[in-house]
């Protein structure tokens, strides 16, 4: 339903500003579209951003596990329930690949997660917001992974290689949710009257959250014009929402479902569509901690972190009987 392969053009690395020699050689790497690694000298604010970027996207995947994994149980059938728990464990694995790709910039994991658990860190807007009915699992597969597609496809040409590697395999799964959304809205729109209301009022929620999700318009974002000129961002947050806007509004169309803004209409000049104005307010307010969600997705979180300790200590333990294991004998490394 939509393509691994965005057109992300050439990086315009003249927007930034070399002082040293040696920025000036990593920023014609960038023009060169080279892929900058772990060894490789780079600026400290380069790696700076890269370290809050990758690590808000893992803090995403893995409270984005939360609004889904309390329907596991609930889904409506054993083949549902098999798909929503395979797909949550994916949202897991994508965290874990994130963390070890910001690990590969010197910061420890530890670190990462007590900046979530404090506070200090942020994570999408879009999961402090409640999953009231089964509709909403299907329209977060459609909508929310949605647009998480549209913006990490660009990710994967990304200039630091360990964060674009990661996206490959994370786009592809999150291409498969996309479509089990998609599904689900589609079975419910093409059931009872009841069922497509469900479908319905899910919509009407969580399409202006979707939205918001790209962040600030372009204007008011203080890291697009750096983030772009470094080749992290390859396509800018209003871009990367209208090719949402322009893909989303015929399924919705096709499954005869409305979308909740009375501005939006084909703009036949601009080949896209318009839309009406996103509330910044509301989404300043859930970015700032004050969501519908925000104590009870934290909260969750951090139990869940407590109760798994005893799994981490059991798994060092483990290693740390291996390394010394094999210190005195190298041949029970395969045992090991
Ligand atoms: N929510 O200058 P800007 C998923 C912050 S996981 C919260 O545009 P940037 C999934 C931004 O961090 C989806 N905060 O910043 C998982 C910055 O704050 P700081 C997550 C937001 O970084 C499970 C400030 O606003 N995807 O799909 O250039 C189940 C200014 O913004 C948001 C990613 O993380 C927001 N929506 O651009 C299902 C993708 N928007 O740090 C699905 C990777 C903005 O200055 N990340 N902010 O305090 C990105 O592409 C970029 O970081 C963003 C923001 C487009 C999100």
């Amino acid at each position: 339903m939509y393509t691994q392969a965005i057109d992300v053009g050439p990086v315009d690395a003249t927007a930034s500003r070399s002082t040293t020699p040696q920025d000036d050689e990593f920023l014609k790497r960038i023009a060169r579209d080279e892929k900058i690694e772990p060894q490789d000298p780079m600026p400290e604010a380069y790696r700076k951003t890269l370290i809050r970027q990758i690590s808000q996207h893992a803090h995403s995947e893995v409270v984005g596990m939360l609004p889904e994994g309390g329907w596991i149980t609930r889904a409506p059938s054993l083949k549902r329930k098999e798909i929503l728990l395979a797909k949550v464990q994916d949202e897991g694995g994508h965290g874990l690949y994130l963390y070890s790709a910001a690990e590969t910039l010197g910061v420890s994991r530890a670190e990462l997660i007590d900046a979530l658990h404090s506070g200090k860190a942020k994570y999408s807007s879009i999961f402090n917001y409640e999953t009231a009915t089964w509709a909403d699992i299907g329209t977060i597969g459609w909508l929310v992974d949605g647009a998480a597609i549209m913006n990490q496809v660009p990710l994967c040409r990304c200039s630091y290689g360990p964060y674009a590697r990661a996206m490959i395999r994370i786009c592809k799964e999150e291409s498969f949710h996309q479509r089990q959304g998609f599904d689900i809205v589609r079975t419910l729109c093409q059931g009872t009257p009841e069922q497509k209301a469900m479908a319905q009022e899910s919509i009407n929620r969580w399409w202006w959250p979707t939205l918001m999700m790209f962040g600030p318009h372009d204007a008011d974002s203080p890291h697009t014009g750096q983030a772009t000129a470094w080749g992290i961002k390859r396509i800018t947050n209003d871009d990367l929402r209208q090719k949402f806007v322009d893909v989303t509004v015929p399924q919705a169309e096709f499954l005869g479902l409305t979308l909740p803004d009375p501005d939006l209409k084909w703009n036949a000049a601009r080949g896209h569509y318009d839309i009406g104005r996103i509330n910044w307010d509301e989404f300043r307010r859930v970015v700032n901690g004050d969501g519908p969600c925000n104590a009870e997705r934290m909260h969750d979180r951090v139990k869940a972190f407590d109760d798994g300790a005893w799994v981490r200590d059991a798994a060092a333990a483990h290693a740390a009987k291996a390394a010394a294991r094999y210190a005195t004998s190298p041949d029970t490394r395969i045992a090991a």
